[in-house]
């Protein structure tokens, strides 16, 4: 088939569908500054292993080191603005009669951009809460600065136990929320379409999602610069940066009538 056949097939099955589910990974928030996990972490963290940081245990063994790398990748959520890619996928829910939209990240440019209520798979930088009677609890107002001395931050204690604050994250080896996990699944299996954007396909059981709605006969859409384990899978792969190429998707698809 044509390139250009492919594309015309490709806009009309977007075009028709009833129900189109947008499940993003850190490469949506790339290209607002937002370095991704399998990017060597910038500047202070460069020589951390983020699954060795984003953990309950190394929380428990240095709290003051896991709780300073979230405030400064808080820090730079703040600073940072939603991209086109975040911008064309709340456009897009204008125009699908029903987009889910699953987000695996923990920043909140989506909601920033317009998205309303994204599924979360796993948590927020901002929703602290008690690490010991799992209270929720509220950030200082305002944009931390770097954090002291560069990597180490007290965190919080709880106002209700004395206990120490953590981050609204979900960590390697904790449970993803039940209702959030039901609630992908459900929506891979009745979609028409899922879209997997920015994400390198390997963290579980969020990377099932995609399989799981290819086998319930959903067309599977990629937006990924690099190849991931979803390539095979995938019945159109888009090879380019997200905040490129989805204003040009949603454009061509919706915007000319
Ligand atoms: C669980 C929150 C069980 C925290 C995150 C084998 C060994 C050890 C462990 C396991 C194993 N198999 C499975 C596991 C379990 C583990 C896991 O999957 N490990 C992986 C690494 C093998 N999973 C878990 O532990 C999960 N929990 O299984 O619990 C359980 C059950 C019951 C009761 C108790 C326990 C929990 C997983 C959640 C971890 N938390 N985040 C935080 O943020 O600090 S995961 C973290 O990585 C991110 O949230 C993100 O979701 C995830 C994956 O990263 P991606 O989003 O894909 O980003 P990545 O950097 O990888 O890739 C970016 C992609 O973007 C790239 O492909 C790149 O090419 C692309 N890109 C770059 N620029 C652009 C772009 N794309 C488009 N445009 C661009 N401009
Ligand atoms: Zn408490």
């Amino acid at each position: 088939m044509s390139l250009r056949a492919s594309h015309q097939q490709f806009t009309n099955i977007l075009r028709r569908a009833k129900h189109i589910v947008v499940f993003t990974g850190a490469g949506v928030s790339a290209e607002s500054g937002i370095p991704t996990f399998r990017d060597a972490l910038t500047g202070l963290w460069s020589h951390f292993d983020p699954s060795q940081l984003a953990t309950a245990d190394a929380f428990r063994r240095d709290p003051e080191l896991v709780w300073g790398w979230y405030e400064w990748r808080r820090m730079k959520v703040m600073r940072a603005v939603p991209n086109a890619a975040h911008e064309a996928i709340a456009v897009m829910a204008q125009w699908v009669p029903k987009l889910t939209l699953i987000t695996q990240n923990v920043d909140d440019l989506h909601e920033r951009a317009g998205s309303e209520a994204p599924i979360r798979l796993h948590g927020s930088l901002f929703a602290p809460r008690c690490s010991a009677c799992q209270r929720p609890a509220v950030h200082l107002e305002g944009i931390p600065g770097e954090p002291e001395g560069g990597r180490r931050m007290a965190p919080p204690t709880c106002s209700h136990c004395g206990g120490l604050i953590r981050p609204g994250v979900v960590w390697f080896g904790e449970a993803l929320p039940e209702a959030a996990l039901s609630q992908s699944f459900e929506a891979a299996r009745n979609c028409d379409v899922l879209i997997s954007i920015g994400t390198s396909s390997l963290v579980q059981p969020a990377a099932e999602i995609p399989f799981t709605a290819a086998q319930a006969g959903a067309t599977v859409v990629q937006v990924n610069p690099n190849p991931t384990p979803l390539d095979h899978l995938a019945h159109f792969n888009m090879r380019a940066p997200s905040a490129q190429l989805l204003p040009a998707l949603v454009e061509e698809t919706w915007g000319g009538n």
